[in-house]
């Protein structure tokens, strides 16, 4: 066996712990690029994890669904980087907001012999056995978007967004907002739209809100989810808006853009006026930098969703044998009127 082209998870298949502390040593430091013997290694320019030596690596994208413009930019930032131009072919696998669906996607790409699995998973739970299956058939798995938390020994590395960052970005932005406009804490009563329940996304965005809460003593007045989506979040605030009257809350804090645009719909359905509401955003899709500079939308914390180069690059890499980093996150920052001239050209979708 030749071990300096060993990866991780390849070592993990053959199952010796003699093979994991060679594959540590990572790298194409022996014999020529371009030759091969034996068993687990590829003459491939693309490294070992093209496992048959064409020249492509078969990717098997686990998505999410298509709940949101993130979603949207976040799948065409795939489909446009994983091309045979790049040294790849890309299995879509759309799972249509069902976590059960995600998984039987993931098991259906291991009996077509994908050579590596992107997985976006729609939320943590469940995942252990899925990914033990996808080891013992020796395909390396990366995850991207949200995390898998407590599973990072089933990938190779994670790329995506720090969730709990995120919304500790936002509530700092909130107290600097509060101190700039003589609020007071009591003066913050939030309408509180929840992402997909037990995403990654969801999870740390809301612990990072519920920290700013009981840090600040904040009132949160209704919470609900709305999954990510405008006609969820839209139907969310419609039925919050029933019961907590308008002067009963001064902040909507929806945990994307397109619920936020589902609330707008709901607070101006009730002859509300959003700008009246000191509204907290999440991704930065261009609509919504457009409504941060025509004052509607207060701030947005950032979410990148254009991923697809950056992963690809560094399945490059580590197919060659380096050890990558993990976890590794995007640069984001928060998006208000201060900054939103220079923000809104580098905007993504639509
Ligand atoms: O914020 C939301 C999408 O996982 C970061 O999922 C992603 C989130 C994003 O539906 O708009």
């Amino acid at each position: 066996m030749k071990t300096t082209r060993l990866t991780k998870i390849m070592a993990a298949a053959v199952g010796t712990t003699l093979a994991l502390g060679l594959a540590a040593c990572g790298g194409d430091s022996g014999g020529s690029n371009g030759t091969t013997t034996g068993d687990g290694g590829s003459d491939s320019a693309m490294g070992a994890w093209d496992k048959n030596g064409d020249g492509i690596i078969v990717v098997g994208f686990a998505q999410t669904g298509s709940e949101s413009g993130w979603r949207t930019a976040n799948s065409q930032s795939f489909k446009d980087y994983f091309v045979p131009e790049n040294g790849f072919e890309l299995k879509f696998g759309d799972a249509n907001g069902d976590d059960a669906t995600q998984k039987a996607q993931v098991r259906d790409f291991i009996s077509q012999g994908v050579e590596v699995i992107v997985i976006q998973p729609l939320s943590n739970d469940g995942w252990e056995p899925v990914l033990k299956e996808v080891q013992e058939a020796g395909i390396p798995v990366i995850n991207s978007d949200r995390r898998l938390q407590g599973l990072d020994q089933y990938y190779e590395f994670f790329f995506g967004s720090d969730m709990r960052g995120e919304g500790d970005r936002a509530v700092a932005w909130l107290e600097g907002h509060i101190a700039e406009n003589n609020l007071t804490n009591d003066d913050i009563k939030i309408i509180h739209l929840q992402g997909q329940m037990g995403s990654d996304a969801q999870v740390g965005r809301t612990e990072g809100l519920e920290a700013g809460v009981e840090k600040n003593s904040w009132t949160i007045v209704a919470q609900q989810t709305g999954e990510f989506a405008r006609d969820k979040g839209q139907a969310a605030m419609a039925a919050i808006l029933n019961s907590v009257k308008a002067d009963d809350f001064t902040v909507v804090w929806g945990e994307n853009d397109d619920m936020i645009y589902g609330a707008i719909d709901a607070l101006e359905a009730k002859g509300l006026d959003p700008k009246d509401y000191i509204i907290v955003s999440f991704d930065g899709n261009l609509s919504a930098v457009q409504m941060v500079a025509d004052g509607i939308i207060d701030a947005i914390a950032e979410c990148n969703p254009l991923l697809g180069e950056q992963v690809g690059q560094l399945i490059l890499r580590a197919s060659k044998g380096e050890k990558i980093e993990s976890p590794q996150f995007s640069v984001e920052g928060v998006i208000d009127i201060t900054n939103v001239e220079e923000k809104l050209p580098l905007a993504f979708g639509s």
